[in-house]
């Protein structure tokens, strides 16, 4: 069985949200288009204590970007976003939530950061979606979302390491650095551990 993996597509990583990806909001309507084609389909949301140690905000004299040393290993520092029950943590109005099956909530942890929907930074914890997706016999995801350089790309390489097979569909995907060098870096070490490149018309001929 397959599934589609909608990521953080939430209004704080849209244009004009707190921690904005570049022509964000261009992956909604292929999101929209890729949830006919699939049965099961679920979204996540970064999902934030508004203490939460990833937010510059939490740390005197340090400013969004900036990389700081934290329990021993190197976390950006990033605007708040996403706070639990605010605004920036909505889907946006455009997105089609009917389809949506099941939402994991990640990053509520204060202490540490989850770019993965299926573990925090450290692998210390699982979310509930490696057991959702066995629950359901899906083997085979499809990933879309935001940012490809983070939730996407980290969401993708657990999802190898717990034996899925990994199709990223790259238009439905943007980056926070969307420089060309950084895009094709970043394909090529994903397409390395066994990730596999889609375009969304490659979907256009089928409907679930
Ligand atoms: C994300 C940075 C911090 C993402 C989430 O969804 O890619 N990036 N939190
Ligand atoms: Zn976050």
């Amino acid at each position: 069985m397959e599934a589609l993996i909608l990521v953080d597509i939430q209004l704080d990583f849209l244009p004009n949200g707190n921690l904005e990806v570049p022509n964000g909001d261009k992956i909604i309507p292929i999101a929209n288009q890729l949830m006919d084609c699939f049965d099961e389909v679920i979204a996540t949301k970064d999902w934030h204590p508004a203490n939460h140690t990833s937010f510059a905000a939490n740390h005197l004299w340090r400013k969004p970007f900036q990389i700081m040393n934290l329990n021993g290993y190197e976390q950006t520092l990033w605007p708040m976003h996403c706070v639990q029950n605010t605004f920036g943590a909505e889907f946006p109005k455009s997105l089609n939530q009917e389809k949506i099956d099941k939402i994991i909530y990640k990053g509520t942890n204060p202490d540490i950061d989850s770019y993965s929907a299926f573990y925090d930074n450290l692998h210390l914890k699982q979310t509930d979606l490696d057991s959702y997706l066995k629950s359901k016999n899906i083997e085979n995801l499809f990933i879309i979302g935001l940012a490809l350089d983070y939730c996407v790309k980290y969401t993708a390489l657990d999802a190898i390491g717990l034996d899925y097979q990994v199709t990223i569909v790259e238009d439905g995907c943007m980056a926070l650095d969307n420089k060309k060098e950084s895009m094709d870096k970043l394909r090529d070490e994903l397409k390395n551990q066994g990730i596999k490149f889609m375009k969304s018309k490659e979907f256009e001929f089928r409907l679930a």
